[in-house]
């Protein structure tokens, strides 16, 4: 059976263009032949399978949006948001590798950074054959990345940083690694750190019950001399990382719905197969409310995504609009995991089934990127105006 079908209730598909659907499917295809048939192996040993950098490459995953003379597909947002969702119908670690890369390492660059380092770390990081992390987070300073004490004086022909980064997807193997940390005025800068600098290591977290298919790490920094051209020039302050994790959420909030899909492909598979009674289990009103709960949320996800990728492609989306959408659909996705793995009763709980792994994995996908509360926080400060932040 074709284990992608995917649930298209209110006929999106007459809303995308010839290209997103292209797009998609491609993508679709290379997950279902190169990241579906591995990666409840690799969750289980909590291994990133590293040989899937050129395929995630070749499906425009790396930098979908970044123009094409710099190595990105030169996509528009929906086909970037349909690659994400197409990306974590298989993993949401691996999801998270291409939002990385994509969003929090080419993006600042593109963003924020000079002619000559966008020559010459995007073709590199668009092609895998780079790979970078993104430094916001610090073990003292999660949801509130303003108070982060990571820090960098100059030295004159060069910046000493000096600090630690916690919970850092990619950091095990990342080349570069885009960092965020105050100058002697407090002020927030990027830096982009490169492996192989003085006094920059990135040792692995172990002990996830979460991603185990995403390498996760620490970013520590002691005495490391950055270069001065190294230093992203063109913005600073908390809303130069924030602005990339605006690009990041938007990823996500589609990514979560192909999570969700193939938990509802799989229960609703299931319910008609598994008998139980003498009947299968989909002909009982309790698991039909499950599944068409499933499907109500899903479609209403898709909306949502869909008119907030329009509003992105004219740069029209605001932040509160992008954590409203990050927020709901991770939420919808975790529910129906929860109730699709019950569906599957016992073998629910096993590797034989996709739906176990999503519900682990989407316990982080509803923290990182701003956890629930903090993305309902930003919703309630833009509604009332009253920051419950301050
Ligand atoms: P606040 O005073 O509100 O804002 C500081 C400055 O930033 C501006 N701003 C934004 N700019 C662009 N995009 C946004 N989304 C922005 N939100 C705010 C704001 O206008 C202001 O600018 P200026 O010029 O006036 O200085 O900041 P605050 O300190 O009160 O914090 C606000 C809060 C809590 C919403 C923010 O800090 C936050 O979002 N916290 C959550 C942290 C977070 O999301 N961390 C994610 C780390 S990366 C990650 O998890 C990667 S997971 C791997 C994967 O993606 O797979
Ligand atoms: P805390 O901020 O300590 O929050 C603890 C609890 O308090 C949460 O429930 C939170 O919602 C609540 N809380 C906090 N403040 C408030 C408030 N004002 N009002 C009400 N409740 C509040 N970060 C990076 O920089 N780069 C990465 O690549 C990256 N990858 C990650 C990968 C994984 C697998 C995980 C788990 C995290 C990753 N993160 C990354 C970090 C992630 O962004 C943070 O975990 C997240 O922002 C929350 O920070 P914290 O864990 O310190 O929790």
């Amino acid at each position: 059976p074709d284990l992608f079908e995917a649930p298209d209730y209110y006929n999106l598909d007459d809303l995308f263009t010839e290209e997103h659907k292209l797009v998609r499917d491609a993508a679709r295809e290379w997950v279902k032949r190169d990241i579906s048939p591995i990666i409840e192996e690799y969750a289980q040993r909590a291994e990133f399978p590293k040989q899937i950098i050129n395929g995630l490459a070749e499906i425009g995953a790396f930098g979908p949006y970044i123009p094409e003379e710099y190595g990105g597909a030169g996509l528009d947002q929906i086909s970037y948001g349909l690659i994400m969702q197409e990306i974590e119908r298989g993993d949401s670690g691996v999801r998270s590798t291409a939002s990385v890369q994509s969003s929090l390492v080419m993006y600042p660059i593109w963003k924020y950074g000079t002619e000559e380092q966008c020559q010459k770390y995007l073709p590199k990081l668009a092609s895998g054959e780079w790979m970078g992390s993104f430094g916001l987070t610090e073990p003292d300073h999660g949801s509130n990345p303003g108070g982060m004490t990571t820090n960098f004086k100059d030295m004159g022909d060069h910046y000493l940083l000096n600090g630690a980064k916690l919970w850092i997807s990619n950091s095990p193997f990342c080349n570069i690694a885009v960092v965020w940390a105050k100058n002697e005025e407090g002020r927030i800068h990027g830096l982009i750190v490169e492996r192989g600098m003085e006094g920059f290591s990135t040792p692995e977290t172990h002990n996830k019950w979460s991603l185990r298919a995403s390498a996760t790490g620490e970013l520590i920094f002691q005495d490391v001399k950055v270069p001065k051209e190294n230093l992203l020039p063109n913005k600073s302050g908390l809303g130069a990382p924030l602005g990339c994790l605006d690009s990041a959420r938007f990823g996500i909030a589609w990514g979560a719905i192909g999570a969700a899909m193939d938990c509802y492909d799989t229960a609703l598979r299931y319910s008609k197969e598994r008998i139980q009674f003498g009947k299968p289990i989909g002909a009982f009103q309790l698991q039909q409310k499950k599944l068409a709960e499933m499907i109500t949320e899903i479609t209403k996800a898709q909306l949502l995504a869909f008119r907030l990728g329009q509003l992105k492609n004219e740069n029209k989306a605001t932040s509160a609009q992008i954590s409203m959408a990050k927020r709901n659909n991770v939420e919808m996705a975790i529910k129906i995991a929860r109730e699709a793995r019950q569906m599957l009763g016992g073998m629910g709980i096993t590797g034989e089934y996709s739906i176990m792994r999503h519900m682990m994995n989407l316990e982080s996908v509803i923290t990182y990127e701003g956890t629930h509360d903090i993305h309902l926080l930003i919703t309630g400060l833009d509604i009332t105006g009253l920051n419950a932040f301050k």
